[in-house]
């Protein structure tokens, strides 16, 4: 089998030493990393809740936290819900 949809199984993460939560993405190729990136793009504006995240061709990591709770929040929640969404569109 092909690994792309074991890895987009993969679950958030929480971050040691820092209440936040992680995933990686993998795509086929840039195109399709930048496309996901620009949905996420336009829904944290929306929320104004944005994403900390790194994109190397298509490879795309992602940290959630609330800066005013210095933690994890609802947002981060509701942010990674469409997130994951976003992934398998
Ligand atoms: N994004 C995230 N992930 N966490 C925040 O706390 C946050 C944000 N705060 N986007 C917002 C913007 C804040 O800085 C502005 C001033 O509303």
């Amino acid at each position: 089998g092909h690994l792309l949809p074991l890895l987009r199984n993969a679950q958030w993460v929480e971050v040691v030493g820092r209440d936040s939560i992680y995933k990686e993405f993998l795509f086929k190729d840039f195109n399709q990393a930048f496309g996901f990136m620009s949905r996420v793009a336009l829904q944290a504006e929306k929320m104004d809740h944005h994403p900390e995240w790194f994109n190397v061709y298509n490879k795309v990591q992602i940290t959630l936290s609330t800066h005013e709770c210095g933690g994890l929040s609802q947002r981060d929640i509701t942010l990674a819900t469409f997130i994951d969404q976003a992934s398998v569109l």
